[in-house]
């Protein structure tokens, strides 16, 4: 990762990093694994595993519900992960921590909720070209239904946002910018504090997309002064089904509810239902309460190595993958942004994406292969498809030379 070029040289100690990585230790297609598809999702730690375990076993019950000692465990227990996310982020209160399914539905729920209720005919919502798509379909939803429009900051050939047009873009009729904090198809690290300056010069609130970030580098709300973050749990090395939306209160105090149902109201009768307070008004129905405890444990795990730690080695193996890509004749290096996480996305003259993964999982080595759910991007870039290998902090060099190996081997299948 090149946030800032840090120069600080890493200590982990990947051998013990990756003996708690029960998964890594296995063969595939009769290889040692070498997993390169972190960007999709992350592997799980073995405290994260135990966490949830321990959370089955020990304390398993329903939350804000019951009286008795099994569901005030468990409110405690998922009240903690709150906290733990809340520091984490370093979010003012933990009411502004809100807990979803995933990136995708922290983004729909401020669509459906904020969107709905503040953007109308005429106004502006403003994306960049190197949006997921999930951060692209539920605006133009929101456009389709009420006549908004949707612009789209274009990105250089680096990969870069083009800050220029984004200035230009930015006019008293936009009421959002949702953009996204790192690419996941490219790896670009955004300028989001300037991002977040910018429309706030002009009123507008901003959505960070940061689920390509928080598993790489420290976020933090008070000094981003984004309105909206959203991030999910699966990626930061803890269990699916769980993710994350930071709202400031102001904002989040103002917004409808998304999901009626039990848990998110004070009172219901047939004439009247009052909404329950934050964080829990956006909280309809039970939740994944498991799910919560193992992201808690998952930042309990990644706080222990130290950010500085992660970023220092990331960058490290960025660095090396990069220089040792750049080598291979007939491999292009798609995202070539001066700031970048550790994703690594690539074409290959003479075999296809999809050949490149089949050649590579045939190696045992993992890596993504298509648009990455970011169409757009590919259309930018006149590709069909890239092959992207995404690091994490468990990765090492020995990652990087399998992949190099793999790469000669589709080479020698394609001449
Ligand atoms: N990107 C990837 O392989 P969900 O599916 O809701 O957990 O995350 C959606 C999402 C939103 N924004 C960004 C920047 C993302 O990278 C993702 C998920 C995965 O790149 C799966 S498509």
């Amino acid at each position: 990762m090149t946030a800032g070029n840090r120069a600080t040289a890493s200590t982990l100690n990947l051998e013990k990093i990756r003996s708690d990585f029960p998964i890594l230790s296995q063969t595939v297609n009769g290889q040692s694994l070498v997993y390169l598809d972190n960007g999709a999702t992350s592997q799980k730690p073995q405290s994260v595993i135990d966490a949830i375990v321990d959370y089955y076993t020990t304390t398993n019950s329903n939350v804000h519900r019951g009286v008795h000692t099994l569901s005030q465990r468990a409110t405690d227990s998922y009240e903690g992960a709150r906290t733990k996310i809340q520091r984490f982020i370093n979010a003012s209160d933990d009411k502004e921590i809100i807990f979803t399914r995933n990136t995708t539905e922290g983004i729909n729920l401020v669509a459906y909720s904020y969107g709905r209720k503040n953007i109308g005919p005429g106004d502006d919502i403003i994306v960049s070209n190197m949006e997921h798509h999930s951060n692209i379909v539920p605006w133009q939803m929101l456009c389709e239904e009420n006549g908004a429009n949707l612009l789209v900051v274009p990105i250089d050939d680096t990969g870069s946002l083009v800050m220029d047009e984004y200035q230009k873009m930015l006019t008293p009729r936009t009421k959002l910018v949702s953009i996204t904090h790192v690419s996941n198809a490219l790896g670009t690290i955004q300028n989001a504090k300037q991002i977040v300056r910018m429309a706030h010069d002009i009123g507008s609130p901003v959505l960070l997309d940061g689920a390509q970030a928080v598993p790489h580098m420290p976020v933090d709300m008070q000094d981003l002064d984004c309105d909206f973050y959203v991030f999910s749990g699966h990626k930061l090395f803890g269990p699916t089904g769980i993710g994350v939306l930071y709202g400031k209160a102001e904002y989040l105090e103002a917004m409808p509810p998304f999901l009626g149902g039990g848990e998110m109201i004070k009172s219901v009768t047939f004439e009247k239902t009052i909404y329950n307070d934050l964080p829990y008004k956006f909280e309809g129905g039970t939740p994944d309460i498991a799910g919560a405890v193992g992201l808690g444990a998952a930042i309990d795990y990644v706080t222990n190595l130290g950010f500085d730690q992660i970023t220092a080695h990331e960058e490290e193996l960025l660095r090396y993958g990069t220089e040792l890509l750049s080598c291979i004749d007939g491999v292009t290096i798609v995202g070539t942004a001066a700031h970048k996480a550790g994703i690594l996305s690539f074409v290959m003259d003479k075999a296809h994406p999809h050949d490149i993964g089949t050649i590579l999982d045939e190696q045992g080595i993992a890596i993504r292969t298509g648009h990455h759910c970011a169409q757009p991007v590919m259309h930018r870039f006149q590709i069909p498809a890239t092959a992207r290998a995404s690091f994490a902090f468990y990765n090492n060099k020995e990652d990087i030379d399998a992949l190099v190996k793999g790469i000669d081997r589709v080479i020698e299948v394609f001449s």
